[in-house]
């Protein structure tokens, strides 16, 4: 697969219930983002919210994924729309843009996302087209289809105006934030993605995706939770972090070790 092939693959793929899978990478050395792109993940998450990325290791990560032929995601922190466009102009091939409450958020995150006319995002693909080959008349033509704006529902108010979100021009997909979601539901008495109130809720966003035509996308609450999302539709799920996986496999090796028997 060629690099802009692998970089297209998401846009392409995403629509109908695709139930892809992807990585997500809050350390910021580069080595990981490359690591993890070679297992068998559609496209690996950088995050710049929560992670410790900035954007000389957004820029290396989205370097090391594209050698290994898969498309990356960016999630950019809350309100910094000009680094969406930043990381699209390094090959980013989708943002995912935190806390999108209202469709005044959700327009603000797209002007950022898409060129003129849909939105306002400033010319400057240098660093892309190096990368995929591209000429820039081509970028210009294909850009505003083949990278993907998600918008993250995380909250009430989110939850309220997601028709409007889902109907704003260059928003292609909403984001479920489980965690953030439980605590709102909860009105901050507990974080805990798998609670029944967040599943129904992952249930209405989906529907409410396909019903405007856009993708479903979500931060699974468990890998086996992702697995009926899938089956609901869902589009893109996150299904653990680097930090977990690696956390995960430590504890999993020392308990081996440790066990008596
Ligand atoms: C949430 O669950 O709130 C998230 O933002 C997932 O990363
Ligand atoms: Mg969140």
């Amino acid at each position: 697969m060629t690099t802009l092939d692998a970089m297209q693959s998401l846009s392409k793929r995403m629509g109908g219930g695709a139930g892809l899978l992807t990585a997500w990478v809050g350390m910021p050395d580069p080595m990981v983002a490359g690591m993890l792109a070679r297992e068998d993940f559609d496209a690996v998450t950088l995050d710049m919210q929560h992670g410790a990325n900035d954007i000389v290791s957004i820029t290396n990560g989205i370097a090391q994924v594209a050698l290994a032929g898969k498309p990356s995601i960016v999630r950019i922190p809350v309100g910094q729309f000009a680094i969406a466009s930043r990381v699209l102009d390094l090959g980013a091939s989708a943002v995912i843009a935190p806390m999108i409450n209202s469709a005044a958020d959700a327009r603000a995150f797209a002007s950022f996302m898409k060129f003129p006319p849909v939105g306002e995002r400033s010319w400057g693909p240098t660093i892309v087209v190096a990368m995929n080959g591209q000429s820039m008349s081509d970028y210009l033509s294909l850009a505003n289809s083949t990278t993907v704006s998600i918008a993250m529902v995380e909250t009430r108010e989110a939850l309220a105006a997601l028709d409007d979100i889902l109907a704003t021009p260059g928003i292609d997909a909403v984001f479920v934030g489980p965690s953030d979601l439980s605590i709102a539901l909860s009105h901050g008495d507990n974080v805990n993605p798998a609670r029944k109130d967040v599943a129904d809720a992952l249930s209405h966003v989906v529907q409410r995706c396909r019903a405007h035509g856009k993708s479903a996308c979500c931060f699974a609450p468990s890998p086996e939770a992702s697995r009926d999302l899938a089956k609901q539709g869902y589009d893109l799920m996150a299904i653990g972090t680097d930090f977990g996986a690696l956390r995960n496999g430590a504890k999993a090796q020392i308990d081996i070790a440790r066990a008596r028997g």
